[in-house]
């Protein structure tokens, strides 16, 4: 049958394909569902029905996806147009059967929208899922109640206290999905799908399903991921709202729905949680480099060290199929660390993260040298040796000669300067910094570190090829150690300061894991080794930290260090660190005081914000979103509270003003006049 193209109304189109109407949503990039989408759909559903010449209607998106949510720009904002709850409500009231054709992302109130639709069918590489509680949200189109309906109270808590989208398979299986149709004939096998259910009497509207109430699937949910979910208050309302679809009838829990949305939606949580999701595409953004500055191509990459954190940085590329050259000095440490990777990879394998082929495949992908000169045909070289600027200059002298023009030349360095290092090259345009963080294949950030004469397209490369890793990118200056460890000195001196001063490694964990964070200060030393940096003689005890190493308390791996620890490595309080703190009190004089709450926070996290305003004055970092970036995911800093930037502001800036003057700190201008927030 032949099509005829119908209206157009803004980003929705309609064509007439006999007696079914197909609904195109063209919005790019990914057909989010604002103002003037949802009106035009509202619009031609409207229209279709009150046609009694089509039989059936079919909804779908141009370009790369299905509609993948709700526009989260308007979040916050006066609303306009048709409300999605409503949109919804009127597809399913639809007396003409409504058909969803994905393809793929249909994520959050795509995916109401799709549950509204009559029936379902979708290519095989589509996902579905709701994760509006990454947003600090509940799906708020209806998505609580009728997802249950479809696919029981337990897949349900998965996919939407969770988040995690599902391919079309799993979609299939769980009766979301009506029908797989081929991959490259969607339109037209939803067409065909259509005409054969478009006679069809009742339509089938999920809000007349059941789902039986299951208390005992909700009680193991919150058993299995209580702790992960920690701090967050979206998960639990996501719970409530799912428990509530087996309890309530529809429109009550529809009610329900509304309220929860509503509180989430106003609170400060989600509003930090969509702050995070839009700084985080923000941060791929290069001040000054044009968005359509030509890339290289990167078709093989170079590594040297296979370390920790060498052998993590080759998984990134292994894992995204590019092949790696990875170089050490000893045939024994390359087996050790190539064996490492295996094993990484196998235990990723086991637990059902990777499918069963997928180590092999990865290591073949991996050529393990002893040699340099095997760098000769990679185009992008990362050193991952260890901090000794000497050796840095020294292999960087070594690669200049070895590599190929146009190779870019990255250093993995965590403090030391990147323009220090490309000096000893020619080619200082092609150097810079790629500092990746521990377990570098599961971190998430990437600073990349933009030296005085980096050239424009080895850091949009670079940037880009992040993306491909499944990294999230911030582009920092050189300074001393970049935006993350910067932040992370002034915290560690205080937190240092107050211990001396009256105030327990308990307490200031305590004050930072209630915070949010995954743990204090103190905590990390011990997790990282109060061994690391420690200048190694035992004679020499100027500080807490070196008493500590020096008796061999280095952290966790010694069983002991600010903390004792059993064999499960569970910590508790040391009498014997409350001693040394004790003995050096007494030496400099210091009479112990009681230190508040308050105080741990406005000297060890509003130094934080201090120094932030400070990387931004200094042009070290491009924005303050991306900060907050870095500390999010980097360190762990609580999601929910938004980065320290954006935290800063939440708290009241007047507030952390006041607090470091109190405390006697120089406070940053950007503070105060507001431009550390820009
Ligand atoms: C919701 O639906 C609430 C409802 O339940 C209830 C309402 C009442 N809105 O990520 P990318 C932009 S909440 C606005 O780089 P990818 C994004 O900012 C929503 N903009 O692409 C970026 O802009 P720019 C639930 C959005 O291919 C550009 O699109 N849905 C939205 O790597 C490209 O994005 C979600 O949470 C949006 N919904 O990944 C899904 N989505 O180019 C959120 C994207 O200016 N989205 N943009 O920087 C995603 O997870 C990914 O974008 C997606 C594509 C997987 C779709």
């Amino acid at each position: 049958m032949t099509s005829q193209s119908n209206e157009q109304s803004g980003p929705i189109r309609t064509e007439r394909h006999g007696d079914v109407l197909v609904i195109i949503s063209d919005s790019p990039p990914v057909n989010a569902l604002g103002a003037a989408v949802r009106d035009g759909i509202a619009a031609s559903v409207q229209q279709a029905v009150a046609d009694s010449s089509i039989a059936a209607i079919v909804v779908r998106c141009e370009g790369r996806t299905f509609f993948a949510g709700a526009d989260i720009s308007e979040f916050g904002k006066p609303l306009q147009g048709v409300p999605l709850p409503t949109l919804v409500d009127m597809i399913e009231a639809s007396p003409t059967p409504v058909v969803a054709a994905i393809h793929g992302t249909a994520l959050g109130g795509g995916c109401e929208v799709a549950l509204g639709c009559h029936y379902r069918v979708a290519v095989p590489s589509a996902t579905l899922g709701t994760p509006e509680v990454k947003l600090g949200l509940l799906p708020g189109a209806g998505g609580t109640q009728r997802l249950p309906r479809v696919v029981g109270i337990k897949n349900a808590l998965d996919m939407i206290v969770l988040g995690n989208p599902i391919p079309a398979k799993a979609a299939a299986d769980a009766g979301l999905i009506d029908r797989i149709v081929g991959e490259e004939s969607l339109e037209a096998d939803a067409i065909a799908f259509a005409r054969e259910v478009a006679g069809k009497r009742p339509i089938p509207r999920v809000r007349d399903r059941d789902v039986a109430p299951d208390p005992e699937a909700v009680e193991a949910f919150r058993k299995t991921h209580g702790r992960k979910l920690r701090g967050f208050d979206a998960p639990e309302a996501c719970i409530a709202c799912v428990a509530a679809a087996g309890e309530k009838p529809f429109e009550d829990g529809i009610a329900f729905e509304r309220e929860q949305f509503m509180t989430l939606m106003n609170g400060t949580q989600s509003a930090a949680q969509r702050h995070i999701f839009f700084a985080e595409r923000q941060a791929a953004k290069i001040d000054g480099v044009d968005p359509a500055t030509p890339l290289r191509a990167v078709n093989r990459v170079g590594v040297i060290g296979a370390g920790t954190m060498g052998g993590g940085i080759a998984m990134n590329f292994l894992s995204a199929g590019v092949p790696v050259t990875i170089v050490e000095m000893q045939q024994e440490a390359l087996d050790r660390g190539t064996g490492i990777m295996r094993r990484n990879y196998e235990a990723s394998a086991a637990k059902g993260r990777l499918p069963a082929g997928a180590p092999d495949k990865a290591m073949a992908l991996l050529t393990p040298t002893l040699s340099l000169d095997d760098l000769a045909d990679c185009d992008l070289i990362i050193e991952a040796v260890y901090e000794d600027m000497g050796v840095k200059k020294d292999i960087f002298t070594r690669l200049d000669a070895i590599a190929k023009p146009g190779a870019i030349l990255a250093s993995n360095t965590s403090y030391l300067n990147i323009d220090e290092i490309a000096a000893v090259t020619k080619r200082p345009g092609d150097v810079l910094g790629m500092h990746f963080f521990s377990p570098a294949n599961v971190m998430k950030l990437l600073e990349v570190v933009r030296g005085a004469q980096t050239a424009p397209d080895v850091l949009a490369t670079v940037m880009a090829l992040a993306k491909k890793i499944r990294k999230v990118a911030v582009v920092a200056g050189v300074c001393d150690g970049f935006i993350g460890n910067r932040m992370l000195m002034p915290r560690q001196v205080e937190a240092n300061k107050l211990l001396m001063e009256g105030a327990t490694p308990e307490q200031i964990d305590r004050v930072h894991v209630a915070f949010g964070m995954p743990m204090g200060p103190f905590q990390m030393a011990d997790l990282a080794g109060v061994d690391i940096g420690w200048h190694r003689d035992p004679a020499r005890i100027e500080n807490i930290r070196d008493a500590l190493a020096a008796e061999g308390r280095w952290g966790q791996k010694k069983g002991a260090g600010f903390y004792d620890y059993d064999e499960k490595r569970n910590p508790t309080p040391s009498p014997r660190v409350a001693e040394i703190i004790d003995a050096f009190r007494a030496k400099e004089g210091t009479t112990p005081r009681p230190i508040g709450d308050e105080e741990i926070v406005a000297r060890t996290l509003y130094t934080m914000v201090n120094e932030g305003a400070l990387i931004l004055e200094e042009g070290m970092a491009q924005r303050a979103s991306d900060i907050d970036v870095v500390w999010v995911y980097g360190y762990g800093w609580p999601v929910y509270r938004g980065g320290p930037m954006f935290w800063a502001q939440s708290e009241g800036v007047d507030k952390v003003v006041a607090g470091l003057e109190r405390y006697g700190f120089p406070v940053a201008k950007g503070l105060k006049t507001g431009e550390a927030f820009k």
